[in-house]
């Protein structure tokens, strides 16, 4: 798991909320995802962005795959009410390749890593406002992730108050040769 603090400028999140807000803000926020991982959130994906947005969008499938990799053209955005959280989960190997990339917008979050077959070992992680991670190899198959809600959202020590987060969240294509290792 790699985490690169101010991964883009206020100027670029801004750049990025005016194109997202427009459409996401139609959207009501849902209680519960199909499957229970997610609350409290809405969600689009999107794969046309305007001049410049693009070109940060492209900054971050720089940074996150190789050029041999091939990634998922359509771009998951999801808004996270305050009060909504993530539940611990593994993106299914159906649906998503060995690297997820997430930009977090709008607010500091604490994400928890578990592992899979051992709940008691797990890190937390603080994805500060602006932040890229970056989860690949162990981090992505063999530990489940999670953003903590508020009542939990603490990390060392220090409360961290996670208000309305929107995540840009590109992943690489699924590798269907792939055995969760
Ligand atoms: C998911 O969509 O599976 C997530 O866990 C999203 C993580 C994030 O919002 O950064």
């Amino acid at each position: 798991m790699q985490i690169f603090p101010n991964f883009i400028t206020i100027e670029e999140e801004i750049s990025l909320t005016e194109e997202i807000d427009p459409y996401i803000k139609k959207l009501r926020y849902e209680q519960s995802h199909w499957d229970d991982a997610i609350h409290n959130y809405r969600e689009t994906e999107k794969s046309k962005w305007n001049e410049k947005n693009i070109k940060i969008i492209d900054k971050i499938r720089k940074k996150a795959f190789s050029k041999e990799m091939s990634h998922i053209p359509l771009i998951h955005i999801l808004d996270l009410a305050s009060e909504g959280w993530i539940k611990p989960h593994v993106d299914s190997i159906k649906f998503c390749g060995e690297i997820i990339a997430g930009l977090s917008l709008l607010t500091d979050s604490v994400m928890r890593l578990k592992m899979v077959d051992n709940e008691s070992l797990y890190k937390d992680f603080l994805l500060s406002r602006r932040s890229l991670y970056i989860m690949s190899g162990i981090a992505r198959y063999n530990y489940t992730h999670e953003i903590l809600k508020n009542k939990e959202s603490f990390f060392k020590g220090q409360y961290i108050l996670k208000d309305r987060r929107i995540s840009i969240i590109c992943r690489s294509q699924p590798n269907h040769n792939c055995k969760q290792y």
